[in-house]
């Protein structure tokens, strides 16, 4: 499944899920053997390849085959959702697409196939080295394999490329400004018309000339009287329906369905304020990371995994550290969860900051992640850069360039980081909202309540005076069934004991507007670099819930705090 709703009724959209031949590489093969060559496996797409017993701990590369059949001739357009996490792409041995990063989408197109058979390669490679800027070992892991969707739709030379929709109240009320890409792919100009619809709302941007092989975006303000509010009790959704007509046409040539909410966020004296009124997250952050599956969820774990949140009161979610499968935000706009999506980079110094391919690769999630994310209302905080050398006057230029993009981009949402660098911090006047991640009673002995007044005091020293506050990660190890009365670290008894303390100050501290618990479940890490060292299993156990979600000592306790009080 693509997404919960049709993105299209005009284009054909196909969903290549199912097995495809894959092949580990040694790296020594050339492109000219891959046909010749033997693919041993047949293996799930989406999926990880770590699910296959003879490849549990691979890294390095591996080629995905695909056959496919095509009964008329067409232009075709592949989009895959998320490949772990370098692609090279090719269809009938011609390259269509290349991209790095595994948690945002990219496309590859082909014009003017002939019917009958055809070959889709994917080259996926999750090995670690100087190309990877963001992929690196880390308190994490980062699977191999096409773990998101691949979509193939059949396109003519004429589409509607992507919408964006920014929803914004004006006297009490609706407008949004709709701006649309549109495409033309042929030789000659041509003249389009086009039409949307939101329910009863009839959306007319005109016509437009094409330029031959060009693109034109149009951008409208409309008014939307007496539509409902998006937010986190009424999540109200509407389908928006754009459609392309050539002159003397009543058949649309292309189409593109988006789910938008209408509500505004602020940054606002201090508080996050949606639609207007002040909202204080309470939720988690949370690993795409599931040990049946690796990081290729289905819909029914994700599913699994907002109905506990649900169970247990939260009403928030961090996507740490990296961009979220478009279907679980989906679910996040009609469960009317607020969402801080992130872009990707965990922990990375100042000299992993250096990599010469950091600056591109950051603009590129950035850019992917906005471009694709934008339209879900439940995304209501972008962050960037999750503890990396904001501490420093080389670090700042990074976030300084990065919020400024973002901002290039989309202004309709606050923007933060998480730090760890307490009173050293730099960045705290860049962003929107100030973002603590401070770990008192697991990393430290620290009260957690006078540790989050001094925290909002070094905010308000360090250029984050009057900005809201959100204590972004906190919590503890407990190993799933490992109890003692000595209530010692790494107990489930000790992890509730520092989510009670940690829960029972935040709380009670009205200038806080959020506590993101780290973290929802326990994840896989890394098997390279430090990390096993200091996790046990290979595994961050900080989670509430283990890696298989089941809720450990601590659930009753954040349940009592985020539903109870
Ligand atoms: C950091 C980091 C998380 C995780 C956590 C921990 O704050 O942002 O990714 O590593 O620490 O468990 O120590």
């Amino acid at each position: 499944m693509l997404r919960l709703f049709q993105t299209h009724r005009v284009r054909q959209v196909a969903d290549l899920e199912g097995t495809w031949d894959f092949t580990p590489l040694t790296g020594d093969e050339a492109f000219a053997d891959f046909a010749a060559m033997r693919y041993p496996y047949r293996l799930a797409v989406p999926g990880c390849w770590e699910m296959h017993p003879e490849l549990l701990t691979y890294r390095g590369k591996g080629v995905y085959r695909k056959t496919i059949h095509i009964a008329r001739p067409a232009s075709l357009q592949f989009e895959f959702k998320g490949v772990s996490h370098t692609a090279a792409v090719f269809f009938d041995g011609e390259p269509i697409a290349q991209h790095y990063n595994a948690y945002t989408a990219f496309k590859g197109k082909v014009r003017n196939v002939c019917a009958g058979t055809h070959e889709l390669l994917v080259v996926v490679d999750n090995s670690f080295g100087e190309a990877s800027a963001l992929h690196l070992p880390n308190d994490y892991y980062t699977y191999g394999g096409i773990i998101r969707p691949v979509a193939m739709e059949t396109i003519g030379d004429l589409t509607i490329e992507d919408v964006a929709f920014t929803p914004a109240q004006l006297d009490g009320e609706w407008q949004a400004d709709v701006s649309v890409k549109v495409a033309n792919d042929s030789a000659r100009e041509v003249t389009v018309r086009l039409h949307g619809t939101m329910e009863r709302h009839s959306l007319d941007f005109g016509s437009v000339t094409l330029p031959s092989n060009g693109t034109v975006r149009l951008t409208k303000t409309f008014h939307f009287p007496g539509v409902d509010s998006w937010s986190a009790e009424h999540p109200r959704l509407y389908e928006l329906v754009l459609e392309l007509f050539v002159p003397d046409s009543a058949d649309p040539v292309d189409d593109l369905i988006e789910r938008v909410g209408f509500r505004t966020v602020e940054a606002l004296d201090g508080h996050i304020v949606v639609n207007g009124s002040k909202v204080v997250l309470k939720g988690f952050n949370r690993h795409e990371d599931h040990p049946l599956v690796g990081a290729a969820f289905p819909l029914s774990l994700m599913v699994q995994d907002l109905d506990l949140m649900a169970d247990m009161g939260a009403n928030a979610v961090r996507t740490s550290h990296y961009p979220n499968d478009e279907r679980f935000l989906d679910l996040c706009d009609e469960r009317g969860i607020l969402v801080w999506e992130e872009n990707h980079a965990r922990g990375l110094s100042l000299e992993q900051m250096r990599n010469p391919n950091f600056i591109r690769q950051c603009a590129d999630v950035n850019r992917e992640m906005v471009e694709q994310h934008r339209n879900h209302p439940s995304i209501i905080v972008w962050g960037i850069l999750n503890e990396c050398a904001s501490d420093t006057e080389e670090g700042r230029e990074h976030y300084a360039r990065q919020f400024e993009q973002i901002r290039g981009m989309d202004r309709s949402r606050p923007l933060t980081f998480a730090s760890h660098h307490r009173e050293r911090e730099k960045c705290f006047d860049l962003a929107d909202i100030v973002s603590v991640n401070l770990y008192p009673q697991w990393y430290g002995d620290e009260d957690p309540g006078q540790l989050c007044d001094a925290a909002r005091a070094w905010a308000d020293d360090l250029g984050g005076r009057g900005k809201p506050m959100i204590m972004s990660e906190f919590g503890g190890d407990g190993f799933y069934g490992h109890r003692s009365p000595t209530r010692v670290k790494g107990t489930e008894e000790r992890q509730a004991d520092i989510l009670e303390s940690n829960l029972a100050a935040y709380t009670s501290r009205p200038y806080l507007s959020g506590m993101l618990i780290w973290q929802f479940c326990d994840c896989r890490v890394t098997e390279e670099g430090p990390w096993p060292m200091w996790r046990a299993q290979t595994r961050n156990s900080k989670g509430i819930v283990d890696s298989y979600r089941r809720p450990k000592l601590a659930y009753s306790v954040v349940r009592k705090y985020f539903k109870e009080k």
